[in-house]
């Protein structure tokens, strides 16, 4: 048996991911988290390091690591790179002026090797907020057509209201799994 079938096996025993969430600072990736969880979202801080949610989704365990986005703190994202199974990008849609910067930081994460297989959701949060942009022009903004290197999809979401937050998951669950365990989470 191959080192990869092993691995594999293993997994498909435990029926666990590990979930990265990056993006720029602001972008709302602990109040994404949170309101996944039914937490309360009014206490929400800027994350200074990371910190890691695991619950139940569907059959899987979910292995949830959110880091912080401060520019500061950037360096520190190649650290949670290993083994990570679904990157979700969080984009704050009303955030005009930040779009090359958060282009940028996405397109230098896909040439990472260790996030090469990834599934990647791209989440264009706080779309309650009037004027904030809609998903073509998040998808022109960040360059999205030219990622050849993953699957990946564009949601637009609010951690607010909810919208779209569990159908996000389903997504990455569903993309990860036809990778990991070779079916549809159907069963
Ligand atoms: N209107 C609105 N505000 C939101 C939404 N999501 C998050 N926020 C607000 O945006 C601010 C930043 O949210 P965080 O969840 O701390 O953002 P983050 O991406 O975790 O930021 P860092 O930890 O610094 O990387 C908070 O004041 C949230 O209340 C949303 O969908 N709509
Ligand atoms: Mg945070």
């Amino acid at each position: 048996m191959g080192l990869l079938t092993i691995i594999r096996k293993n997994r498909m025993k435990e029926k666990e991911m590990r979930i990265l969430f990056l993006g720029l600072d602001n972008a709302g990736k602990t109040t994404i988290i949170k309101k996944l969880n039914n937490e309360d979202i009014n206490s929400v801080s800027p994350t200074l390091g990371f910190n890691i949610k695991s619950f139940v989704h569907r059959k899987y365990t979910l292995n949830i690591w959110d880091v912080g986005g401060q520019r500061t703190l950037r360096p520190y994202w190649r650290n949670y790179f290993e083994q990570t199974d679904g990157l979700v990008w969080v984009v704050d849609s009303g955030d005009r002026m930040r779009m090359n910067d958060c282009r940028e930081e996405l397109h230098s994460l896909l040439l990472e090797d260790r996030l090469a297989g990834a599934s990647l959701l791209i989440f264009a949060n706080k779309r309650d907020l009037q004027g904030s942009m809609d998903d073509s022009q998040i998808q022109d903004g960040l360059d999205l057509p030219s990622i050849k290197t993953h699957h990946w999809k564009i949601l637009s979401c609010s951690a607010v209201t909810g919208e779209n937050l569990v159908q996000g998951l389903d997504w990455v669950v569903d993309d990860v799994a036809r990778r990991l365990y070779y079916s549809s989470t159907a069963s």
